[in-house]
């Protein structure tokens, strides 16, 4: 029963992306879809406090077929679960980091993988970021939903961890409080 219902949904994918495939070809005015970047492209952030302090880094990978890994690895950060998302815009201005701008939402859909309304969730929603007695944490997730291409558009992306839990249900934001540390995005080796 799951096996035909996965296989039913895989065509209607396949068969949405032959449209819009010839969607593009036929509008010359719309702006074309970006080449996906190669598997295993990386791009990394150098996360700060709002007070200046190296809170450790976050790499993006593209992967293969589509998607973008994350991998944190995070310092000086206060014990206790944190929500942490890519925000849509690659800019960190402390000290409350607004210019990161919201969710990265490129589909347009509800915050949170337990939001009672569909769809859900955003592309770079997260699970939390736990951190440690010695204020560290690390986090690795793959988001299905989004693309290294698009992480790395015209405005950027940054990685925003916030001061309390992401409770994956609320939006726009989880209810995960204010912003505590961003990174920008910058392409390069992890
Ligand atoms: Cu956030």
């Amino acid at each position: 029963m799951m096996q035909l219902r996965t296989v039913g949904v895989a065509l209607i994918a396949s068969s949405a992306l032959s449209l819009t495939a010839a969607g593009c070809s036929m509008s010359g005015s719309q702006p074309m879809a970006m080449p996906p970047a190669p598997a295993g492209t990386t791009a990394v952030a150098h996360i700060y406090t709002a007070d200046g302090a190296d809170a450790g880094t976050a790499t993006a990978t593209s992967l293969a077929g589509g998607g973008v890994r994350i991998s944190i690895d995070a310092m000086n950060l206060p014990q206790g679960p944190h929500g942490a998302h890519i925000h849509s815009v690659g800019r960190c201005d402390p000290p409350d980091f607004s210019t990161a701008g919201g969710h990265w939402n490129p589909t347009n859909t509800h915050h949170g993988v337990n939001n009672p309304q569909e769809p859900k969730p955003h592309a770079g929603d997260m699970p939390n970021l736990l951190i440690g007695t010695d204020g560290r944490g690390s986090l690795a997730v793959n988001l299905p939903a989004g693309s290294f291409t698009g992480l790395m558009d015209a405005d950027g992306s940054a990685i925003v961890i916030h001061s309390g839990p992401d409770d994956m249900t609320s939006d726009p934001s989880g209810n995960s409080g204010s912003r505590i540390a961003c990174g920008v995005f910058s392409p390069g080796p992890a």
